[in-house]
């Protein structure tokens, strides 16, 4: 299955869908399921979505976090092998799937890196390379497990690391807490290089106040290792 997080994402959409190898997938044997998990979008992105044959949910609460782990539960009630995740504005690149999906053979989680990648020249701004780098060294230095692009938006798992992984995060500290609770389940995460390239549309990400979460989550969860087992639904995702 490969989840798209979208919030008001039509031009990003109609660009990402498209480019899925759908045919490159099918040859290599896999069978692929779209699914749009979306946050409220009033700018056509759904209508969009389904018209290039993804299917689409509205996601139970606020924030891309919310949205990952609703997308995560139903990806454990079906029977599909595997999970890619990306955001859907245009700036990670659906063709490189393959890659992730090859490195699933020899490791539970497949993190894209977009730093060790070829990423376009106006892609990140400043503070948020800066921030990138901060919070991944701060992640390493907490975790000691190796981590190179903390807050990559594109990631492979196999069904069982989903169904291992403890989760709580709301908004964009999710990913750190997908590190955070990897390293608690001792999975094998792979990294590979992945190009990077400027977003279509308006960021929703404000730097410093994300950034600030994605610390905060860090901290906390090295603490507390996993959220309160009390509002652990099923699959561990703190869904109803
Ligand atoms: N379902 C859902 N998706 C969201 C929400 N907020 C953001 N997204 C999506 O999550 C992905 C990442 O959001 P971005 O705004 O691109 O954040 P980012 O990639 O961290 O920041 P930029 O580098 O500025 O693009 C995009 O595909 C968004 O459309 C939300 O509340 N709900
Ligand atoms: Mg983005």
């Amino acid at each position: 299955m490969v989840l798209l997080p979208t919030l008001d994402e039509v031009e990003g959409i109609a660009e990402v869908v498209p480019r899925i190898p759908m045919d490159q997938l099918n040859d290599l044997g896999w069978e692929v399921e779209a699914l749009v998990i979306d946050g409220g979008s009033d700018d056509g992105t759904i209508e969009v979505a389904a018209s290039l044959g993804c299917s689409t949910i509205r996601q139970h609460g606020k924030g891309k976090g919310a949205a990952m782990r609703h997308g995560f539960s139903l990806f454990l009630e079906g029977t599909y092998d595997s999970l890619v995740m990306l955001d859907a504005d245009g700036t990670y690149h659906p063709e490189e799937i393959p890659t992730f999906l090859k490195g699933l053979q020899t490791a539970d989680v497949v993190v894209g890196d977009r730093l060790k990648g070829a990423m376009d020249p106006d892609a990140m701004t400043r503070t948020n390379y800066f921030g990138n780098h901060l919070l991944t060294w701060c992640a390493v230095a907490l975790y000691g497990v190796p981590m190179n692009d903390l807050c990559s938006g594109y990631w492979a798992f196999s069904r069982r690391s989903i169904s291992l992984l403890k989760l709580n995060s709301m908004r964009f500290e999710i990913e750190a807490e997908m590190y955070t609770a990897c390293t608690l389940e001792q999975l094998e995460m792979a990294h590979v290089p992945i190009r990077y390239s400027r977003r279509l549309g308006e960021a929703k990400l404000g730097s410093v106040k994300d950034g600030w979460n994605i610390l905060r989550k860090l901290m906390v969860r090295r603490i507390f290792r996993a959220p309160p087992q009390s509002s652990l639904g099923q699959g561990n995702l703190n869904i109803d």
